[in-house]
């Protein structure tokens, strides 16, 4: 149970954090276009900040010609690749060298692949992964989750079934936090606002801590209404990249890979989850693993 204490201090801060969180996995599958810099016309920043100092001037040309003549500046490349320019000066994404990678400060910086392998880094994984593109090697392997490869106990089916209890009572709470700080309206959008009002209004609702799954199980059944936003709210958040209703084993990884270590159903939980068999989690699939009825599954939800 202690478990799941932490685990909902880590998802509230997943859920406050999730740009940072996504950008660590989900850079994986940002496309190569080249982001413009935000530089506005006719200003040149070098320059306004160094004045009139003269002999910072030739500084300031030689800045501007790097700026300039680096193409690589504007050219954005998906995680474990780095920029480099060909002969004619073209900027192009070629797959990053796993030594040039930060040295890992710790533990928690390492990752585990679902080949089992414990890698520096997210780095150090994207930039092997990117190495083996165009395998069935590369294809298949995956950031599994965050920390180092440990023994995770096989997930019996009694252990199974509770985990929707939780996750759903979970997914609840983090949005009432959200709602709770959410003091410069931009954690939720207004309409988001409106239908967690609702919940964080509703004076029957379990209170976030510790509860056993008896009553957890009761709340569902007593309070059912209250739990179909928050599903389709998480479903929402992870169905980025393509938004197109379904989930990736990628898209999914920003929730998987932190809860992996500490909840050893998570894996099977979201293979079962995957009725058809398809390797997608459609919001239908996603809704019934956590008991949402049919008639409520509705994409509209997701706002
Ligand atoms: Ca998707
Ligand atoms: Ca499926």
């Amino acid at each position: 149970m202690r478990v799941w204490i932490i685990f909902l201090l880590c998802l509230a801060g997943h859920a406050m954090a999730a740009p940072a969180v996504e950008d660590a996995i989900m850079e994986e599958l940002v496309t190569e276009e080249p982001v413009a810099e935000e530089v506005e016309v006719g200003a040149n920043p070098v320059q306004i900040e160094i004045g009139e100092f003269d002999e910072a001037i030739e500084v300031v040309e030689e800045e501007e010609e790097v700026f300039t003549e680096n193409p690589c500046l504007e050219h954005h490349c998906k995680k474990g690749k780095v920029c480099e320019v060909d002969e004619s000066n073209t900027p192009m994404c070629v797959c990053q060298d796993p030594s040039s990678c930060a040295p890992a400060e710790g533990d928690f910086e390492h990752v585990c692949g679902t080949d089992n392998k414990t890698y520096d880094s997210s780095c150090h994984f994207f930039a092997t992964k990117c190495a083996l593109e165009g395998t069935k090697k590369g294809h298949k392997l995956h950031l599994d989750y965050i920390g180092p490869c440990k023994y995770i106990e096989t997930c019996l089916d009694s252990e199974l079934s509770e985990f929707p209890l939780r996750m759903r009572d979970w997914l609840k709470n983090v949005l009432v936090t959200l709602f709770e700080r959410d003091e410069d309206n931009n954690l939720l959008t207004e309409k988001q606002m409106l239908r967690v009002k609702k919940i964080f209004e509703n004076e029957k609702r379990l209170q976030a801590g510790e509860h056993s799954l008896d009553l957890l199980a009761h709340d569902f059944e007593k309070n059912y209404n209250m739990y179909i936003f928050p599903v389709h709210w998480q479903f929402g958040q992870l169905d980025q990249h393509p938004v197109d209703g379904y989930l990736t084993h990628t898209e999914l990884s920003p929730l998987r890979a932190p809860l992996i270590p500490m909840e050893h159903c998570t894996t099977r939980f979201f293979e079962e989850c995957d009725a058809d068999k398809d390797k997608y989690i459609a919001l239908e699939e996603w809704a019934n693993c956590f008991g949402i009825k049919e008639q409520d599954v509705d994409k509209d939800l997701i706002i």
